[in-house]
């Protein structure tokens, strides 16, 4: 079937580089992977989503929010099931993988970018830097303790940074041990699987914002070579452009 006027909204995509939302990345990935002509836009107020999250998908005069519900929009409406020759059991640890690394797995990510010092002078310019100066210090400021109020209230911020490490590095020895010397997870051909991974792992090792994950990331060679595979398949200017470096 063909796609009607396809739109995906996702936030501002750096220069040169993916887009800094994993799940915007997963979403771009899926549409990709499906051969779907879409745009992609940033909307003017993103909270006039009922969600009030990106990615958003527009299909005609239907709204789709959460990259979870595109990735079944996509099946439901397009028949692009992206699951190439998964088993059963395949589709339920990789069902748990991407559980764990979007609900747990990327509190890393985003205390690296919105709490540590490091990320935060790199973050801040890049999503403040374009207000007017005298709101630019207070909205930033403002932002950051929200963010990190979320991540004393789900947890995750109430741990020590040596703690933080020891779960983190679970997480990714996990998905080192789970992806072992395959090309994708559980495949030799990219799934949908590995369009929810990759938007993680690219951006915990890739991203422009510098965050303690890239190290965490760096120590497992399978996932490097992953990361610089899936850049080579949906974004090869950023290889490019990596290389140039
Ligand atoms: N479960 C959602 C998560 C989407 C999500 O958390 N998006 C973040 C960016 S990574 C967002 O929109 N944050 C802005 C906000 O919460 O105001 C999905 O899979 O699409």
């Amino acid at each position: 079937m063909s796609s009607e006027s396809l739109t995906l909204y996702t936030f501002e995509t750096p220069q040169g580089f993916f887009n800094m939302s994993p799940f915007c990345v997963k979403a771009d990935i899926l549409l990709k992977m499906a051969n779907l002509p879409f745009n992609t836009e940033l909307p003017e107020d993103y909270k006039v989503f009922s969600k009030g999250k990106l990615p958003v998908l527009k299909d005609g005069d239907t709204i789709i929010q959460d990259s979870e519900f595109i990735r079944r929009h996509i099946t439901d409406k397009y028949g692009e099931t992206l699951d190439g020759n998964l088993t059963a059991q395949d589709k339920a640890t990789g069902h748990a993988l991407i559980r764990m690394l979007e609900e747990r797995t990327i509190m890393g990510l985003v205390q690296g970018r919105w709490i540590e010092d490091a990320g935060w002078e790199v973050l801040e310019p890049l999503f403040f830097g374009e207000l007017p100066a005298n709101e630019r210090t207070e909205v930033g400021k403002t932002v950051r303790e929200q963010v990190s109020e979320s991540l004393k209230s789900n947890g995750f911020g109430q741990h020590t940074h040596d703690e933080q490490h020891i779960l983190l590095s679970a997480d990714i020895a996990a998905l080192a041990t789970l992806l072992n010397n395959r090309d994708w997870f559980f495949s030799d051909q990219p799934t949908y699987i590995d369009a929810a991974v990759f938007g993680m792992l690219v951006n915990f090792y890739a991203a422009p914002v510098p965050t303690p994950m890239a190290a965490l990331m760096a120590a497992h060679d399978n996932l490097v070579a992953y990361v610089n595979r899936g850049l080579e398949q949906w974004y090869p200017d950023v290889l490019k452009m990596m290389a140039a470096e």
